[in-house]
């Protein structure tokens, strides 16, 4: 009798995966069941990731929008914040080890044993940690988002960090280059419905996800970027004066109680050095 029973779930079960697979639903049942095993949203989550240690240089840069998600999600870390001058020294020795894969940083190491780089890759990681990954159904937009996001942020730095910087180089970045990929963003932000409420300023899956840091970080970045103004010898720019939807989001986003809070944080690093 037991045995007929085990004979019959088991073909009930075949039965169940052969439909699941032939309706094409496969990867929609199999995503539902990693989100309601881990209790957390998004295409691929994972379990939380323990506290973190940040390394990386006592400025903004590359590794702030980890900070950021750090801040808001409350996860315990600390960071180790390298001088210019010992940096050759700590380099060698984290690409004899291992931990800088590619001799850059930033980069964090986990009570989890994990070690990762890349900043946008650990803000995907950690955004899958605490249920902010996206939707299945979004991950190219997300991706293209971030993608375009770091071709932008790939511009800065040799501006930015040339010898010769000047209130020339920053009128000119934000001519040249700046305003122009602003335009594309401002397409692609959310818009503000009343249906909404400003709780739908949300870049991707009509929801807060990794990617809304990554935007937000940037945005921030040349917020700043307009207010070098040379010890008060020109006039800051309002980089997103001309920009409504990127405006609305950048206000929204730094209004989370929890990033208000540590964007005023004296412990904040200097934008840059
Ligand atoms: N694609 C990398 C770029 C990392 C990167 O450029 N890191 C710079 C600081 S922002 C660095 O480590 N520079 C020192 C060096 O290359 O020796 C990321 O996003 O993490």
């Amino acid at each position: 009798m037991a045995e007929r029973l085990s004979l019959q779930l088991a073909f009930a079960l075949i039965a169940l995966i052969a439909a699941i697979f032939y309706s094409g639903k496969a990867q929609f049942v199999l995503n539902k069941i990693n989100q309601i095993i881990h209790g957390k949203r998004g295409c691929s989550p994972i379990v939380s990731i323990g506290q973190v240690t940040l390394h990386y240089f006592g400025f903004r840069g590359r590794a702030e929008g980890i900070r950021l998600m750090l801040e808001d999600f409350e996860i315990p870390y600390a960071e180790t914040n390298y001088s210019a001058n010992d940096w050759p020294r700590i380099k060698e020795k984290g690409i004899e080890t291992g931990m800088f894969t590619f001799g850059q940083v930033p980069a964090i190491t986990t009570s989890t044993g994990l070690q990762l780089v890349q900043s946008k890759v650990i803000m995907h990681h950690i955004g899958r940690s605490v249920g902010l990954d996206c939707d299945c159904s979004d991950i190219h937009t997300c991706e293209m988002l971030v993608f375009g996001a770091e071709d932008l942020r790939g511009k800065l730095g040799p501006v930015l960090y040339s010898t010769n910087f000047s209130v020339k180089k920053r009128d000119e970045h934000l001519q040249s280059t700046v305003f122009t990929w602003l335009s594309y963003f401002e397409k692609l932000a959310p818009v503000n419905s009343t249906d909404e409420g400003i709780d739908g300023l949300y870049f991707a899956s009509e929801r807060l996800t990794w990617v809304d840091y990554v935007l937000f970080d940037l945005l921030d970045t040349y917020v700043e970027f307009g207010k070098l103004a040379f010890d008060g010898q020109v006039e800051v720019i309002d980089v997103l004066a001309n920009f409504p939807r990127l405006k609305a989001f950048y206000e929204n986003f730094a209004s989370r109680p929890r990033i208000a809070k540590y964007l005023r944080a004296e412990r904040r690093v200097p934008f840059r050095l």
